[in-house]
């Protein structure tokens, strides 16, 4: 894995060399060096103001495959945004909480709601999906994830895990609703869950190559972002971890194209 890009790291010159120089250059240079460190920092802090998280990111790449994953809100920020979501969110009932796979009605294992830009809908799995509207948390999660990648959303699928029993099966995120070029951002809040990628040619029995799973831990207060062409090439999953006992809520923003622009 490659890190890149640490918007919020301050750059120190070294100081090796001014160890060697003479005591009043030294001054002289140490105080240069403090203003010119000082003026790099108020540059850098006003090219920074944009970013709401100044958070280290981690690239993770695979064949087809580009993620970038960081911590964008603090423990404290987190459980505080968890807490909100537990009393904000309206998760379905009835037919919304199911899905159809080759025909068969399953209930999910799992909570759902969606929330979004008024009048949008968004069909996976068999089930056409309306957009309730936005909560003011759910609002300011998203104006975060946005501040931090210049990516816009108009839709967000909620998912409640009460504990490590409840799953998400492997699924790739293609449907024809969603802006191909628009990566899917996912804020994890509440337990850490482990989450799999892994690559349509290598999956089952008839699987016709081998290509590696790339397995992640999504935490607390984390964003993990899918760039296209990602869910062209790999499946993704969320497996049973029954030694997880605490509640995890999962938001994927989204960009669904509008009718028009279909
Ligand atoms: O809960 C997760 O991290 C997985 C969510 C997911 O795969 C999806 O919303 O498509």
């Amino acid at each position: 894995m490659e890190r890149f890009l640490i918007p919020g790291q301050k750059k120190r010159s070294c100081t090796s060399d001014a160890l060697t120089r003479s005591p009043r250059k030294k001054i002289k240079l140490e105080k240069d060096e403090r203003m010119k460190e000082e003026k790099d920092e108020v540059d850098e802090d006003s090219a920074l103001a944009e970013f709401s998280h100044p958070v280290p990111w981690q690239k993770i790449e695979a064949e087809g495959l580009d993620c970038d994953y960081a911590l964008l809100f603090a423990k404290e920020e987190a459980d505080q945004l968890f807490k909100q979501l537990e009393n904000e969110v309206v998760y379905s009932t009835g037919e919304e909480a199911k899905v159809q796979v080759f025909g068969k009605v399953y209930s999910i294992p799992r909570k759902q709601a969606t929330y979004g830009d008024a009048g949008l809908t968004y069909t996976y799995s068999g089930v056409t999906r309306s957009a309730c509207p936005w909560t003011p948390t759910l609002e300011s999660i998203r104006d975060a994830v946005t501040k931090t990648t210049g990516q816009t959303f108009n839709f967000v699928l909620v998912n409640r895990y009460k504990d490590g029993q409840d799953h998400m099966g492997e699924h790739r995120d293609d449907e024809k609703e969603l802006d191909p070029l628009c990566p899917i951002a996912s804020v994890s809040l509440g337990a850490a869950r482990d989450f799999i990628f892994r690559h349509r040619d290598a999956r089952g029995k008839h699987s016709c190559r081998q290509i590696e799973p790339v397995k992640l831990e999504l935490a607390h207060g984390s964003l993990l972002l899918m760039n296209p062409p990602t869910n062209t090439f790999w499946y993704h999953s969320l497996p049973v971890r029954k030694k997880v006992l605490l509640p995890r809520i999962n938001l994927t923003f989204r960009r669904i194209v509008l009718a028009s622009k279909k």
